[in-house]
């Protein structure tokens, strides 16, 4: 198994981790390798060339993992299952490795959540996003409102800023520091990995038309204990003997 580093040195410890429990995010600007970027750029584009031909039910996009062996890799990468681990203790499974390229005029995401376990906070799900090319504000950008993964609501939805400022946010205050919920525009650069709590109200700008394609992958973990809707996983692959894999591709 090739395990070339795919981070540079980067912290992520307690103070780290309070701000991510506190925002619902953090970011790790421009720590993948120069390298990493390379090949992920060259996978991200393998899996956008097989979107054509892709069968509903088994998108290339969404089970990016079965249709590229260096992102199959990254599954159980040790520095990946170690930043995972910091975020989500020990105990955890692989949700889903999905591809979010964003080519010139894509229009973005209208504001949402994600579900899992929303009844249990002990229960956590993390997105791990790599920016592979970064994003500036309003150009395929994410955007997020801090402290609002803490109403474990997975049902937020709105499609624009100012319906989701007058619509969930209305009236709710961030629960560790009482201020009023916010937008945050963001903007990294190449080589970003963002961490994201499943429950963080989260959407992302229209790309500019006469932008280069904006390359992403996800890949989430989360502690098991309950079913997780987000599972884009065949039996076949969940059976698969990946080398460092073991035990992280089942449910529970
Ligand atoms: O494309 C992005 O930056 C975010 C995608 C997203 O909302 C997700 O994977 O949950
Ligand atoms: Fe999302």
């Amino acid at each position: 198994m090739d395990h070339t580093p795919i981070f540079r040195p980067y912290d992520f410890g307690e103070k780290e981790k309070a701000l991510l429990d506190k925002d619902g995010y953090f970011l790790l600007p421009g720590i993948l390798t120069p390298d990493a970027c390379e090949r992920l750029t060259a996978s991200l584009s393998h899996i956008q060339d097989l979107a054509p031909s892709g069968v509903e039910g088994h998108k290339p996009s969404h089970f990016a993992a079965e249709y590229d062996s260096y992102l199959e890799s990254l599954i159980p990468h040790p520095q990946m299952l170690d930043l995972a681990r910091r975020v989500l203790g020990e105990k955890l499974r692989f949700d889903h490795c999905v591809t979010l390229n964003r080519p010139g005029g894509h229009k973005g995401s209208h504001w949402h959540s994600h579900e899992y376990a929303d009844d249990d906070p002990s229960l956590g799900f993390v997105r791990i996003f790599f920016y592979v090319n970064g994003f500036e504000v309003g150009d395929g950008g994410l955007k997020a409102v801090p402290g609002s993964h803490h109403y474990r609501d997975a049902k937020i939805k709105a499609d624009s800023d100012k319906a989701i400022k007058t619509g969930w946010m209305a009236g709710k205050t961030h629960p560790m520091t009482a201020e009023p919920l916010e937008i945050q525009d963001l903007s990294v650069p190449a080589g970003t990995v963002v961490l994201m709590w499943t429950h963080a109200a989260h959407a992302v700008s229209p790309r500019r038309a006469n932008s280069h394609t904006r390359w992403t992958v996800v890949y989430a973990y989360r502690n098991p204990g309950r079913p997780s809707r987000a599972r884009w996983l065949t039996p076949e692959f969940e059976r698969k003997r990946i080398p460092g894999a073991e035990g992280l591709m089942s449910l529970y």
